[in-house]
């Protein structure tokens, strides 16, 4: 005959703290740097060395608002479940991608203007792109080619 279960007691079982902690991604990124094309690359870089400074992690995409538009809107949906929590996005000429990032995301976005080759007005363009959001639809403005402000921002949301 076997023998009966043991009582139940009701105490909470213990459970091993790292064994808890081992599925968190301690090394996801909370700040999305996306930019409308590979030449915004070396003015978008400096956001994410300020991010590295703070030790912040990050992740870096190229994607175009007008050229990919289905890879926007996907990334930008799934941002807050993949854990990010800020999105900088920096983009010049009729700069949509921080306006867009911010229409498919609740985060927090950031949006570069940049200056190119093709800038009107020496970048007024993509200032006025971004500023201009209609009611509800936020999007933060750092200054023209300020990606270094970007990073500074996003930190101060993270530590919010
Ligand atoms: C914008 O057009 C990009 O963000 C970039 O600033 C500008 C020029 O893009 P490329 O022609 O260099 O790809 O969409």
């Amino acid at each position: 005959m076997s023998e009966a279960a043991p009582p139940q007691t009701g105490a909470v079982p213990q459970t091993d703290p790292e064994a808890a902690f081992a599925d968190l991604d301690v090394d996801a990124p909370l700040v999305g740097i996306i930019m409308g094309s590979k030449s915004d690359m070396p003015e978008m870089d400096k956001a994410g060395e300020v991010l590295t400074e703070k030790g912040i992690h990050f992740e870096v995409r190229v994607m175009s608002a007008h050229r990919d538009p289905e890879t926007v809107a996907d990334y930008c949906r799934n941002a807050r479940m993949r854990g990010l929590r800020v999105i900088i996005a920096g983009a010049g000429l009729s700069a949509a991608l921080p306006g867009v990032a911010a229409a498919h995301s609740d985060l927090p976005v950031i949006g570069v203007p940049l200056s190119s080759r093709l800038s009107a007005m020496g970048g007024l363009d993509a200032i006025l792109s971004i500023v201009q959001m209609p009611p509800g639809v936020p999007v933060a403005c750092v200054g023209l080619d300020n990606a270094r402000n970007a990073g500074h921002l996003a930190a101060r949301i993270l530590s919010g």
